[in-house]
């Protein structure tokens, strides 16, 4: 039975004195994944820009002026050379990301169709961040091969009309409705860093512990205050304060893979370390997010041989799953 969380219990955890809170979080690390064990996911770009959306954080917004260049959905010939990188560089899972409000049922999502087809051949995890989908959309992907859907909460139901208001969080909240009735796996987390208070990070994972079932994936993003932004004053994010939210998810959703997502650049490997060990198995690696930079993988894989690291292998949950 999965522990039901209560708001309280949560802002409990979180206001753990930290090394209490870090050492309860390897404890859970511990019982539920294999430790030192990370999957390394690549991100690709493969529409850049010119949203409608007016998300406070999105350097892709079309009404920020950021330096973002609009570019159209890539060839699935394009893609299909990223992927042979992204495997060759040991990924085992690649997400591709479009900067739309949601999918529309015309000729570019037959070519994101394909764009799975082809880079699911080459037996990657692929994941998808495309906005807002309805349930036969979301079951087309499944069929073409995606193996999950990331859609973010982004903050807590009460903040979020502060951060973005083209959207509500109860059209999210279907979205990854229909993920799952598709049969996809969900990955949904949030960003730390927008001026939210704790009780809006308690709040997001909180809402995520209630879905049933719990998100397979929650990447936890640090703010990239990008200039242009109505964010792009935000101060960086205290290293401890991404500790505490990835060793805060790792209790509260002891089974997830929770993700160090953006802003590792701004941290250092030690602090890094201490997100591994509280709790953090997976990151994305190459030298680029969508549009703002990423650690070099070169880089990436001197600290996982420093921290005594290991990339996870695809399809390994599912291989899993089938032995039981
Ligand atoms: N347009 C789709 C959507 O919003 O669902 C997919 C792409 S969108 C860029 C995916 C996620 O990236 C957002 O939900 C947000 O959590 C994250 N993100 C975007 N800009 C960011 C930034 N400057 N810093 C940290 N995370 C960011
Ligand atoms: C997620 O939670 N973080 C990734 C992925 N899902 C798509 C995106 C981070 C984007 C950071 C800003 C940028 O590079 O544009
Ligand atoms: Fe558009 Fe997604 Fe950026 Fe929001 S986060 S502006 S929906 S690309």
């Amino acid at each position: 039975m999965i522990k039901e969380w209560t708001k309280e219990e949560i802002l409990e955890v979180y206001n753990t004195p930290l090394l209490e809170l870090i050492s309860k979080a390897t404890e859970v690390h511990q019982r539920h994944h294999k430790v030192g064990e990370v999957q390394v996911s690549s991100l690709l770009s493969i529409k850049t820009g010119g949203c409608p959306e007016d998300c406070a954080y999105c350097p892709q917004a079309a009404r920020y002026h950021t330096e973002v260049k609009v570019h159209k959905l890539m060839d699935v010939e394009e893609v299909n050379a990223c992927a042979d990188n992204a495997k060759a560089g040991g990924a085992s899972r690649m997400c591709l990301g479009a900067a739309w409000r949601e999918v529309r049922d015309n000729r570019d999502f037959e070519k994101v169709l394909d764009m799975v087809k082809t880079i699911n051949s080459k037996g990657l995890e692929v994941c998808a961040t495309l906005g807002m989908v309805t349930e036969d959309q979301a079951k087309r992907l499944a069929e073409a091969g995606l193996y999950a859907y990331n859609h973010n909460l982004d903050t807590s139901e009460e903040n979020y009309n502060n951060i973005i208001t083209t959207r509500n969080y109860d059209d999210r909240l279907t979205t990854l409705k229909n993920v799952r009735k598709a049969g996809l796996t969900v990955c949904s987390g949030g960003i730390i860093g927008m001026g939210e208070s704790i009780n809006d990070r308690v709040g997001m994972l909180y809402t995520l512990s209630l879905l049933r079932p719990q998100p397979e994936s929650v990447p936890i993003n640090a703010l990239v205050a990008v200039e242009g932004t109505p964010l792009e004053e935000q101060p960086p994010v205290p290293i401890w304060d991404m500790v505490r939210m990835i060793a805060t998810a790792r209790i509260v959703l002891p089974k997830t893979a929770v993700r160090l997502s953006a802003g590792r650049l701004s941290m250092s490997i030690e602090g890094q370390a201490l997100c591994f060990l509280a709790g953090a198995n997976s990151i994305f690696a190459g030298d680029k997010l969508l549009t703002t930079p990423n650690p070099e993988f070169n880089q990436d894989m001197e600290m996982f041989k420093l921290l005594g690291l290991s990339p996870k292998k695809a399809f390994a949950d599912k291989l899993k799953e089938e032995l039981v």
